[in-house]
């Protein structure tokens, strides 16, 4: 999972794994370090792993430390779900663009639609 504070990283991870796994709130910067959660879908198992939203202008010192751990996991990953503006993610081979809060208007969210995978994890998890 990548992307910007509160572009619903770890709301997603818990509806995937179906389990409260990692904090969800609306204060930005609430998920610093990186959780992985092993969990088999249809027999395939996988390893699903949350990160701090990527941002470049936060004064926390523990929130920057796990910026950085983020950029090492997205390295890492066999496959990088963005959960930010599209185009924005970062450079990776296998990348896949979702827009979350599918619940909420474009224009309330203030960023363009996106046109693959959209997701809204509101009560339970509908794509
Ligand atoms: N309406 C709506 N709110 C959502 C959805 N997914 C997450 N949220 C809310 O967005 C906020 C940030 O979610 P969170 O998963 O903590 O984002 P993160 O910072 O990217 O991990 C929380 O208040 C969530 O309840 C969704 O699909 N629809
Ligand atoms: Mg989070």
């Amino acid at each position: 999972m990548a992307g910007p504070p509160n572009s619903g990283k770890s709301t997603l991870l818990n509806a995937l794994v179906q389990r409260d796994a990692a904090i969800v709130s609306d204060i930005a910067g609430t998920t610093r370090d990186v959780i992985e959660v092993a969990v088999a879908i249809d027999a395939m198992a996988f390893i699903f792993t949350d990160t701090a939203g990527v941002r470049s202008n936060s004064d926390d010192v523990i929130e920057n430390i796990g910026i950085e751990r983020a950029h090492n996991a997205f390295a890492a990953a066999d496959i990088l779900l963005w959960l930010g503006d599209e185009g924005e993610a970062p450079k990776h081979p296998n990348c896949i663009e979702v827009e979350t809060k599918s619940d909420i208007s474009a224009r309330q969210k203030n960023r363009p639609r996106h046109f693959g995978f959209r997701v809204k994890v509101e009560r339970g998890f509908r794509c």
